[in-house]
């Protein structure tokens, strides 16, 4: 079954609100032309490295730009109950199924800069304060849809652990080869879940079991699902899509 095959969930009248956030987002990265950067960054476009230069410098000024606008407080739109997409779509980076089963024995590492670096099991994840929250996930191929998870605040989560909140990133690892990471203000935000449940019930695999990654505030690729590892470090980690030149920050 190929993910990328399903049919989108939503119409096009629903997204448009995100899409038209999507193409401010474009607007602001376009409104430096590569001439103009190079006058800034002194990259020579006659060649390769310097285009990609140009290019890297376009995507930290925006990353920037979106730090500086993006506030703990601002929370992203809840809906009802009755607003759930059903059914509810998996999308993965892997074209076909290839879902991995949760590792025997699995427990989420932690490492970096924490005070306390024991594994964590669910039955002690489960036993911290739990959150919910009905948001929308915005796919930066296009589609939305609205679900419901349940879990523990990341906040909470990293005070628990002792982790260095002064640190820049929290980066996160996952048993499908998938990766990603967090800038610390958005990993604080208190809609950032490391969510255990979709609508009540534990995570199925695809949609991310045992544990997964919930950020209303940033596009879907963050929402980083099957989670084995989190690291809190000052070294820029990058991820599966980040490395391919997608943006760190990716706010909605
Ligand atoms: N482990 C893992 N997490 C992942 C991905 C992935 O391929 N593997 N894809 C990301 C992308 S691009 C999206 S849009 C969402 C899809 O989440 P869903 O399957 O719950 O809709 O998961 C994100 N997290
Ligand atoms: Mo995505």
């Amino acid at each position: 079954m190929s993910a990328r095959r399903n049919r989108p969930a939503v119409g096009i009248a629903e997204i448009r609100p995100e899409l038209e956030r999507l193409r401010r987002r474009g607007f602001l990265r376009n409104a430096l032309s590569l001439g103009g950067l190079t006058l800034l960054t002194g990259c020579d476009l006659a060649t390769h490295s310097g285009v990609d230069a140009a290019l890297e410098a376009i995507m930290r000024f925006d990353d920037r730009v979106q730090a500086a606008l993006f506030s703990r407080q601002r929370l992203a739109a809840t809906y009802e109950a009755s607003a759930i997409t059903r059914p509810y779509r998996f999308n993965a980076f892997y074209a076909e199924w290839q879902v991995r089963p949760v590792p025997d024995n699995w427990a989420l590492a932690v490492s970096g800069q924490v005070a306390d670096r024991r594994p964590w099991t669910l039955p002690a994840l489960m036993a911290l304060p739990q959150q919910g929250q009905i948001t929308r996930h915005i796919c930066i191929e296009g589609w939305s849809q609205i679900g419901q998870w349940s879990g523990v605040p990341l906040h909470v989560f990293l005070r628990r652990v002792g982790a260095d909140l002064r640190a820049r990133y929290v980066s996160f690892t996952c048993f499908d080869g998938y990766s990603t990471s967090l800038d610390m203000e958005s990993a604080l935000h208190p809609q950032t879940l490391l969510a255990l449940d979709f609508v009540n019930q534990p995570l199925a695999p695809q949609w991310g079991a045992p544990l997964r990654l919930r950020i209303p505030t940033k596009l879907g690729f963050k929402s980083a699902k099957n989670l084995q590892a989190i690291e809190v470090t000052n070294k820029d980690p990058g991820g599966y899509w980040e490395n391919q030149g997608y943006d760190q920050f990716a706010g909605v």
